[in-house]
């Protein structure tokens, strides 16, 4: 049976999954319309993996004799200042998220449920990986400066190193 205090705390992250799934589409769309297609396609891809996640959630939290909630999700922002400003702000979501999974665990831990701890060691695993497939872009972005977009933005697909399921 799954702890009250842990099954609080995974709802949390249920919702904060969907927000990254709905974040990731609002800047996808950006991207789209200001004819960045490759990196609309990263982050169309990135909000499907942010989707599998919050299911992911949903499942365990049942499976565990839990109940997933659904709650309202904040608005996403929908406008960003260029390509770097707004990876820049997937890394600090991507941050933000890892933080929240630590947190999770840490509440695990005062809690004895080391079941949940063991099954949320995807997760940190998962946020090393695209921490780090994020910052990637922002390096090569950084050594591009204000130059052409055009080759980033043709092969950003080839930098995904993500594989969630
Ligand atoms: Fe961005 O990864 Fe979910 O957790």
């Amino acid at each position: 049976m799954l702890n009250t205090k842990v099954e609080q705390f995974l709802n949390r992250q249920v919702e904060r999954e969907e927000y990254s799934a709905n974040l990731y589409i609002s800047m996808a769309v950006w991207a789209e319309v200001n004819g960045f297609s490759g990196v609309a396609d990263w982050l169309y891809a990135q909000a499907e993996e942010e989707r599998l996640h919050m299911l992911k959630f949903v499942k365990y939290i049942n499976e565990r004799g839990g109940r997933a909630l659904i709650g309202a999700v904040a608005q996403p922002p929908s406008d960003f200042k260029n390509v770097k400003s707004l990876f820049e702000e997937v890394l600090k979501h991507e941050q933000f998220i890892s933080q929240s999974i630590n947190e999770i665990i840490g509440v695990c831990i005062d809690e004895r449920d080391f079941t949940s701890q063991n099954w949320l060691q995807f997760f940190v695993n998962e946020q090393i990986e695209e921490e780090a497939s994020v910052q990637k872009i922002i390096d090569k972005l950084k050594l591009i400066g204000d130059g052409n977009l055009y080759m980033l933005d043709r092969d950003i697909m080839s930098l995904r190193t993500t594989t969630a399921q």
